[in-house]
């Protein structure tokens, strides 16, 4: 299949899951056009079937504010028609799914039919597609995609719940590349971080306020008062300066190292004991899943499609969102029986494989076969 790929190229977990899912694409042999206004960083690297497209749109003084759909849709009537194309797939609705849309209807008037497939990845439809501002394009974009699907169950009914939504929804989940996520032997690096042998908790994200960051400094302080521990917090965003006065007014900074964005997650991943994710709201939590590829068990917040991944009691532990008590509770009950963690690690390891790259790729060609027939 020759298949276009839309998405945000930076550090969100939308393109992160867009450009793997491209790069496993062309790996089994298709043709995978990447469409994005930068290109994603592990494009980087030659690989044969991938190709890259730069949306560029003209500034111009008028403007005050760039036209970037406008653009997109014109390099998207572009490469749909002289790439020949056979299925264009959208991640994450704003502005992508409109964006489509308009192509698409360019591309009828051309004598042209590209079905359009749109990923609902969580705040697209969660925080920020219900705003009036971009509900009834969100709305009127996914009815209009011939084929739409969500990261989980716990996104379709969200999806369901927030819009008047004609179409049938897939739910695909995200994946794990075990090729890269697997637990390596990093002890050299362990010691540096962990002189004492002390445990290690990890949390990434891109440090916004949906994370609740201040609960995992405030977790932390709780479970240091019982136990030696460190902590990485990787990656960056808006809340990490008020998570670092927090870290200050808490007395905790010394244990606690904010490493910013990384590429190479799975190295640090590599040597955490436990990972922490007390979202307000995660449609799926590809992180929690990386970690647990890595063999490390997850506590996090009851919500969203965190639930669908992570099994209560033996590969992690939930809790409602925002109770610091029991997650504390859960990460010292943890961390303080070896036994117990490494049993753990082993369930979040044999959990995670449900989710391997092998299993889910083709679940995504399976539904192009279908959106392309229905289409045809
Ligand atoms: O907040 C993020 O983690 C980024 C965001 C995005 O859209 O790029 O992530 C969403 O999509 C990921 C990939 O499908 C999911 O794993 C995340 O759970 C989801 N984030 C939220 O729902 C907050």
């Amino acid at each position: 299949m020759k298949i276009g790929i839309v998405c945000y190229p930076t550090f969100g977990g939308s393109g992160v899951v867009a450009t793997e899912l491209g790069l496993a694409l062309a790996n089994k042999g298709h043709k995978v056009h990447f469409i994005t206004y930068t290109q994603p960083v592990r494009l980087k690297v030659f690989s044969p079937g991938v190709y890259y497209h730069e949306v560029r749109p003209l500034k111009y003084d008028l403007f005050e504010h760039t036209p970037y759909e406008i653009a997109l849709a014109s390099k998207l009537v572009d490469v749909c028609q002289h790439e020949h194309l056979d299925i264009l797939h959208v991640h994450y609705a704003i502005p992508h799914a409109a964006a489509a849309y308009f192509a698409k209807q360019i591309l009828v008037s051309k004598g042209l039919n590209i079905p359009v497939v749109t990923s609902l990845h969580g705040t697209d439809i969660t925080l920020v597609g219900k705003d009036d501002s971009y509900g009834p394009v969100v709305e009127f974009s996914i009815n209009h995609s011939d084929g739409v699907s969500t990261v989980s169950e716990s996104l379709k009914i969200d999806t369901l719940a927030a819009f008047d939504i004609k179409k049938d929804i897939e739910v695909i989940p995200n994946f794990i590349d075990f090729n890269r996520f697997k637990k390596s032997n990093k002890e050299h690096f362990k010691k540096a971080i962990c002189p004492e042998n002390e445990k290690l908790i990890i949390h990434v994200s891109n440090f916004r306020k949906v994370k609740r960051i201040p609960d995992i400094i405030k977790v932390f302080k709780r479970v240091r008062e019982h136990l030696p521990v460190k902590m990485l917090l990787i990656g960056d965003g808006p809340e990490r300066h008020k998570a670092e006065n927090l870290c200050r007014v808490l007395g905790t900074c010394n244990d606690i190292r904010f490493l910013g964005k990384q590429n190479a997650i799975e190295e640090l991943m590599a040597i955490g004991d436990v990972f922490i994710l007390p979202s307000e709201k995660e449609s799926f939590g590809l992180a929690a899943l990386e970690a647990m590829a890595c063999e490390i068990p997850v506590i996090a917040s009851n919500t969203g499609g965190l639930p669908e991944i992570i099994k209560h009691g033996t590969c992690g532990y939930l809790s409602p969102v925002g109770d610091i008590e029991s997650m504390s509770n859960n990460m010292t009950k943890l961390l303080e029986n070896n036994e117990r963690l490494n049993t753990f690690k082993e369930n979040a390891l044999n959990r995670a494989k449900d989710f391997s790259l092998e299993r889910i790729l083709p679940l995504y060609e399976a539904f192009y076969e279908k959106i392309m027939r229905l289409n045809s």
